[in-house]
Order: C-alpha cells, then sequence, then structure tokens
C-alpha cells in the first residue's frame, strides 16, 4: 500500500495507565511500541491523542458508589462502562509511555477532560454530538487519510476509526499495531461494525513492505 502526503497516521493512547502495571492495563500493550516507531516515518503527518480525566471523571467506577469496574451504567447520554481511575490529569499514568518517541507528532489532540462525559473517539465524545475538533483540523489540512494505531483496538481506536468515516475520511486500523482490552465480545463486535462502516484493517507488512 503506497502513503501520499494527504495520509495521517494517528498515535492513539500510548499512555503509562494502559500500558504494563498501569491502571487500566491492556494486555501486551507496550509491545506495539517498536512497531509504531518503523510505522511513523513513512507518514509525513503524526498526530497523538492523550486520555485526559478530570479527578473524580464520570467514567470512573469510584465516582458511583457501590459500583465497580467493568460495569455499564445508564448516564444522560445512555450507556457508559466504568472503568478503574487512569489517565487522570497530571498524573504519572496520563503520561505517554517513556519508550514512545515521536518528536515530529504535528498535534497532541487530548480527550475525555469534560468531567460529566467521556470520550473514547478522538473526533466525538461519547454523547456522539460533542465535537473535539479533530474533524475540522484534518479538513482544514488537507488530511483525507487517516491510519490509526495504538490503545485500545475495541475501544478508543476502533470508535476513532469509525468516526473518521462517519466525517467523510478514509480509515485504516493497523492491527498488529493495536492492542484491545477485550471485554466479553467487544473486539468481535467492534470488526462487524468496522465491516458496516467501510473501515480497512491492514497488517503492518502492507505498509512496511510497500515502501
Ligand atoms: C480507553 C477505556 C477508557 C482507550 C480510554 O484508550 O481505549 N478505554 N478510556
Ligand atoms: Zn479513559
Amino acid at each position: 500500500m503506497h502513503l501520499n502526503p494527504h495520509d495521517v497516521l494517528i498515535v492513539i493512547d500510548v499512555q503509562n495507565d494502559f500500558c504494563a502495571s498501569g491502571a487500566l492495563a491492556v494486555p501486551d500493550g507496550d509491545a506495539i511500541i517498536p512497531l509504531i516507531h518503523e510505522l511513523a516515518p513513512l507518514f509525513a503527518h503524526v498526530i497523538l491523542t492523550q486520555d485526559w480525566h478530570s479527578p473524580q471523571h464520570l467514567s470512573f467506577a469510584s465516582a458511583h458508589p457501590g459500583k465497580r469496574p467493568f460495569e455499564n451504567i445508564e448516564v444522560s447520554y445512555g450507556e457508559q462502562t466504568l472503568w478503574p481511575e487512569h489517565c487522570v490529569q497530571r498524573t504519572l499514568g496520563a503520561e505517554f509511555h517513556p519508550d514512545l518517541h515521536l518528536p515530529q507528532a504535528e498535534l497532541i489532540l487530548r480527550k475525555g477532560f469534560n468531567p460529566q462525559i467521556d470520550s473514547y473517539s478522538a473526533f466525538y465524545e461519547n454523547d456522539r454530538t460533542t465535537a473535539t475538533g479533530l474533524g475540522g483540523y484534518l479538513r482544514e489540512r488537507g488530511l483525507k487519510r487517516v491510519f490509526l494505531v495504538g490503545l485500545a483496538y475495541d475501544y478508543c481506536v476502533g470508535y476513532s476509526a469509525l468516526d473518521a468515516r462517519g466525517q467523510g475520511f478514509e480509515a485504516i486500523a493497523v492491527r498488529d499495531a493495536c492492542r484491545s482490552i477485550g471485554l466479553g465480545d467487544s473486539v468481535a463486535q467492534m470488526e462487524a461494525e468496522f465491516a458496516a462502516a467501510g473501515v480497512k484493517v491492514i497488517d503492518s507488512r502492507e505498509l512496511l513492505n510497500g515502501r
């Protein structure tokens, strides 16, 4: 697969709390970092996202007495999964993994900072209507095709890819440069949504061999 100057690599949430010994560790999460470093130089544009929650964020089980992580609750905008406290603003867990080295990144997009709304997607908060501005940013800069890597495939990578399609961008998830949380059948469900929305899933070899 050949890349062009309108392609952008979006590196989703490669933060301490999603990596080994983090508060919401994604199994094998750190393992993708060397591959991300191989892929990034192929792209003219790189964007990072950073999960960036207020203390006592609505998505934290600890903010709901009697509730436990990974339970679902009903909130104003619908169903919300509850998580362990993670990626709290200005904590070590919210920092990018220390091995992640992408100084060329042009934008660091923070999301999930609204205390009352979670944000899996880099484009829309979980109410599905509050925009982060990323769609407008990409359009104004003439970026048309987004490649997604990072954590977690079945949540923030997945919802970002779906919303990219919804905003009229081509969206391609690089499967082996992602890892999943895996709650129930979250991976299969996300892949069914990818198929319906036209999100492509590729292996990194398709990029690395096509140079
Ligand atoms: C994520 C759950 C909660 C993710 C973020 O980055 O996939 N998942 N917050
Ligand atoms: Zn989060």
